[in-house]
């Protein structure tokens, strides 16, 4: 399906499905009118590694996802999403800043890597890794909403003829206001859209796109007025479900967690109309997690086409055997997660 077609389209097509969900082990069901993902898969993060090291060297600060790990997730566990963050120094470089010209050497690998994702029918959405933070201060500090309009505008140019790439505007905002980064947002969209690039976008909020937060950080006043001419743009929030919701501690908070995490943020999107993508959730591979891992996906499932997908955190070359990695062969030797938490809704 094209996602470049209105997004109120594909959740009427959605919204016809209606299935139960059992998981492998029988512990847990999901059942209801269940609307299946649209976009499933999962962080392929390498290329925004070492950003105390700017460029950084190929191979050694940084690398590209492997195309073997791609293929193991197209085509054995069926995912159909990858988010591919970047470092916008290492593609816009400081010297002539983010509406100046891209590095060719770093542009080129992100090309290939979206090629090749994009050639397997998969759906790709790359993001500057930065947290609202460029070349050591905040975004605004040296450029205008405008300025990160012409610098979306003018990487979306080049990918106009790939309908498969999704723009994911800028990862985890912290510590700006909400109604600061909505209108950086906006515009971005606004340039993508007047450089004739119709594919979809995600934008993101402060605290870091916290779902849980998502109501008490401004986000929910900020974007409730988010528009895009070609209504094809959705929101992007981020859950982990350990104590201080970071995801570095493999203890879940409860065995329901998750569902209890999104609530809110699911009954805004319901209220408002805008569509959600769920761009990051990781978790421990134990009982509890798994539980709650479960439980939010149903949750997003049962919450009539609001959420678009999810991809979970992380994969990629270097992560070995982290706790929340799923990139095999290491972290698929480790991970419960992957079989009994989200293969079941695939
Ligand atoms: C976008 O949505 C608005 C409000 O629902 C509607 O008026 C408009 O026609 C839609 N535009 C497109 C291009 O679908
Ligand atoms: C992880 O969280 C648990 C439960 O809150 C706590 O007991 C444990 O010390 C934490 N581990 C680390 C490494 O912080
Ligand atoms: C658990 C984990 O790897 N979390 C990472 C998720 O991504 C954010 C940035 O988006 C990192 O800061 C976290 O460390």
């Amino acid at each position: 399906m094209k996602l470049s077609s209105s997004l109120v389209s594909l959740s009427i097509i959605l919204a016809s499905a209606n299935a139960a969900v059992t998981s492998k082990r029988q512990t847990n069901t999901c059942e209801g009118d269940l609307t299946p993902f649209e976009l499933f898969g999962v962080n392929e993060s390498c290329a925004e590694f070492g950003n105390t090291n700017i460029p950084g060297e190929f191979g050694t600060d940084y690398t590209w996802p492997a195309e073997s790990s791609i293929d193991y997730f197209v085509d054995t566990v069926g995912f159909n999403f990858f988010r591919v963050p970047f470092l916008l120094e290492r593609l816009a470089p400081p010297a002539t800043g983010i509406t100046g010209d891209f590095d060719a050497t770093y542009l080129g690998q992100l090309q290939d890597i979206v090629s090749y994702i994009t050639g397997k029918g998969a759906y790709v959405a790359f993001e500057p890794h930065n947290f609202f933070i460029y070349d050591g201060s905040t975004l605004d500090a040296k450029y205008t909403a405008e300025d990160f309009g012409t610098f979306w505008a003018n990487l979306a140019k080049l990918f106009v003829s790939d309908d498969h790439v999704i723009f994911d505007l800028m990862n985890e905002p912290h510590d700006v206001e909400a109604t600061l980064v909505a209108e950086y947002m906006q515009a971005a969209v606004n340039a993508i859209r007047a450089a004739d690039a119709t594919q979809l976008i995600f934008v993101e909020g402060t605290s870091w796109t916290g779902a849980w937060t998502w109501t008490t950080s401004g986000n929910s006043e900020a974007f409730a007025s988010l528009s895009d001419p070609l209504n094809n743009t959705a929101i992007q929030m981020h859950q982990y479900l350990d104590s201080d919701g970071s995801g570095t501690n493999e203890t879940c908070v409860s065995s329901t967690i998750g569902a209890e995490r999104l609530a809110d943020a699911t009954a805004w999107l319901q209220e408002t109309g805008h569509k959600g993508f769920l761009g990051e959730i990781g978790a421990g591979s134990n009982d509890d997690c798994v539980a709650a891992v479960y439980g939010a996906l149903c949750s997003m499932q049962q919450a009539g086409g609001v959420w678009l997908g999810l991809s979970w955190w992380a994969a990629g070359p270097w992560w070995d055997t982290y706790f929340t990695s799923i990139e095999p062969p290491s972290g698929t030797s480790v991970s419960r997660i992957l079989p009994e938490a989200l293969e079941p809704f695939l």
